[in-house]
């Protein structure tokens, strides 16, 4: 179907270059035709061939070498809840199961990307923009943070403090999932001999570093079983446990790695932590203990949730500031896009996670849904759902790119809404998606501004100068393919395609990929940065948007919010994964 649809010309570079082109003969003599036809029926033999006989990959793409045996599903329990020294023995066991299981899962592995037979797969070209995108930092910036792909050198934020080489850890799982093997054992490489934690001295984000570090060294350890990936996941979660050193247990935002102080943003509310940074810790600390043994990691992400749940929620809903020292809200201001947005995402995520045994997680999302719904969701006059922001009381008619990660979030929920729900939340979800798709149909170069709004006679565009900018975010790709895996609607792919194409057109440069100053401009304005999480997230989903559904399936596999792929613990691995006290 894909190949009918989805137009190829403007995507040459991926296929046939006007150069290859010109290399290849034009026309052959018989004898060549018939030499060249019989390598290409001897070819295509071999794949077939493989396809029956090969073992089945489905097994570890499925996560069903995650499902252990029962004597190894009590050691993991007991390393959850025994004390560090005394789980030592079990949880070697535990890891030497998870290893052995992964060595056999290995060896059913496929995933065709630079061996597909067909060229105009649909998938192909994501693959081949990783390849770019890849290629431009490994040249250009290999050990900084980011790419600055138009001067072609490297870039750091201050999120990371002097931890250096995000792009290589985040990009770890997409490489591996897209086959790139030896770029992927050059990364690994380099987590070995330069990942280091311990010179640092500077303050670093506890959230990007959790998301992406950790998640990513976590994602990496389960995909290809290498024990460094789990001793620096468990070394760098032992560096941001200092964070939680407050009178309620709530993180500080900012860590000094070195010396264990924290604080929090001096922009927060009255000194406030953020909801989304204290509430996306979840997903990642609950596997640091399953794969440390360690109980503190998950003690403290429960601890976050016994603070929330004492408090009165206005409306049923969560404020982004919350006093660490006194336990209270800050400035009522909610949402669902920046500030808010991934502490709902991984309460659902967590009961997902938890083989759905987490029965307090899937509460609060549902509550939490339900107040979300009543309160910030509205319809524009044309008919557009959107997700308002909410200050005391007060609507603000503004849709982040941010929050377009909720059709997404909404979808997966969907199945275990409580009542009659179902049906009634995958609407809300494609509807979500479809605003989402019209805040980049809207613009000139087919790609969606940070924010949009619905007021002043628009809707679903940017009105302001400062929110009129794209900087490789994955937020409406992601929606597009929890959207496609739930309903196989084409016109997901389709507008996956869309933005390939816009991608390939506006933000490609010759060193890798750049966001863009204004999406309304009617020509590209490169940011020169290609954020980590272009590599982490957009391009992992479109990938998978284009794959079959059993590659990394949603029933076996859980998405951190940076893209990164965790297994669902099974409940008979552990008893109750989420009871740790
Ligand atoms: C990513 O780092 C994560 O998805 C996070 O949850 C939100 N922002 C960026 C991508 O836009």
């Amino acid at each position: 179907y894909i190949l009918r649809k989805m137009p190829v010309a403007p995507l040459l570079p991926f296929t046939v270059t006007p150069n290859r082109k010109s290399a290849i003969p034009t026309s052959f003599r018989l004898t060549e035709k018939f030499i060249l036809l019989l390598v290409f029926s001897a070819f295509i033999t071999l794949c077939i061939g493989a396809i029956f006989f090969l073992p089945d990959s489905s097994k570890l793409l499925s996560g069903g070498f995650f499902r252990s045996s029962p004597a190894v599903e009590t050691n993991t329990r007991t390393g959850l809840e025994s004390s560090n020294s005394g789980s030592a023995g079990n949880v070697e066991r535990v890891l030497d199961k998870i290893k052995k299981d992964h060595e056999q899962a290995l060896l059913e592995i496929i995933f065709p990307c630079f061996f597909v037979p067909l060229p105009h797969s649909p998938f192909l070209p994501t693959c081949q923009m990783m390849k770019h995108a890849w290629d431009g930092y490994r040249r250009y910036a290999w050990g900084s943070n980011e790419l600055r792909p138009v001067s072609k050198q490297g870039h750091s934020s201050n999120l990371f403090g002097s931890i250096k080489g995000a792009t290589i850890v985040d990009a770890l799982d997409t490489l591996y999932v897209m086959e790139m093997f030896e770029e992927f054992d050059a990364a690994a490489e380099w987590v070995e001999k330069n990942l280091d934690f311990n010179v640092v001295s500077v303050e670093v984000s506890v959230f990007e570093v959790n998301i992406r570090f950790v998640g990513g060294l976590l994602s990496a350890y389960y995909l290809s079983g290498k024990e460094v990936f789990r001793r620096k996941a468990v070394e760098l979660g032992e560096k941001l446990l200092p964070a939680f050193k407050t009178p309620t247990g709530i993180p500080w935002a900012l860590l000094n790695l070195k010396s264990g102080i924290g604080r929090n943003w001096p922009w927060a509310s009255g000194g406030s932590s953020i909801l989304a940074e204290y509430g996306t810790l979840h997903l990642e600390f609950m596997h640091l203990s399953r794969l440390s043994g360690k109980p503190e990691f998950a003690q403290k992400v429960m601890n976050i949730r016994k603070v929330l749940n004492r408090l009165d929620k206005p409306q049923g809903l969560y404020p982004n500031y919350l006093n660490p020292n006194s336990g209270q809200w800050g400035q009522h201001h909610v949402s669902v896009g920046g500030l808010g947005d991934s502490f709902y995402e991984y309460l659902l995520k967590a009961w997902l996670m938890s083989d759905k045994s987490d029965e307090e997680g899937k509460k609060m999302y549902y509550d939490s849904l339900q107040a979300i719904e009543t309160n910030l969701m509205r319809k524009s006059s044309s008919g557009l759902t959107y997700i308002a922001e909410w200050k005391g009381g007060l609507l603000e008619h503004k849709m982040g790119h941010l929050t377009c990660f909720a059709g997404g979030m909404i979808a997966l929920g969907a199945d275990g809404a409580p009542g009659d729900k179902t049906g009634h939340q995958m609407e809300l979800a494609a509807e979500i998606a479809r605003t989402c798709h019209e805040s980049y149909a809207r613009t000139a170069l087919k790609l969606g501004p940070e924010a949009f709004r619905f007021d002043g006679g628009v809707e679903a565009i940017a009105t302001r100068q400062n929110e009129k900018y794209f900087i490789l975010r994955p937020e409406v790709i992601e929606t597009y393919l929890y959207m496609w895996r739930f309903t196989h609607d084409p016109k997901y792919r389709e507008w996956g395609w869309e933005a390939v194409q816009a991608l390939e057109k506006h933000c490609r440069v010759e060193g890798g990929y750049s966001g863009l100053r204004d999406v309304y401009a009617s020509s590209p304005n490169h940011d020169d940065v290609q954020q980590s999480f272009y590599l982490a997230e957009t391009l992992k989903y479109l990938y998978l948007l284009f794959s079959d559904d059993d590659h990394l399936p949603f029933d076996h596999w859980v998405f951190n919010t940076e893209a990164h792929p965790l297994p669902v613990i099974r409940k008979d691995q552990t008893d109750q994964p989420n009871e740790v006290e």
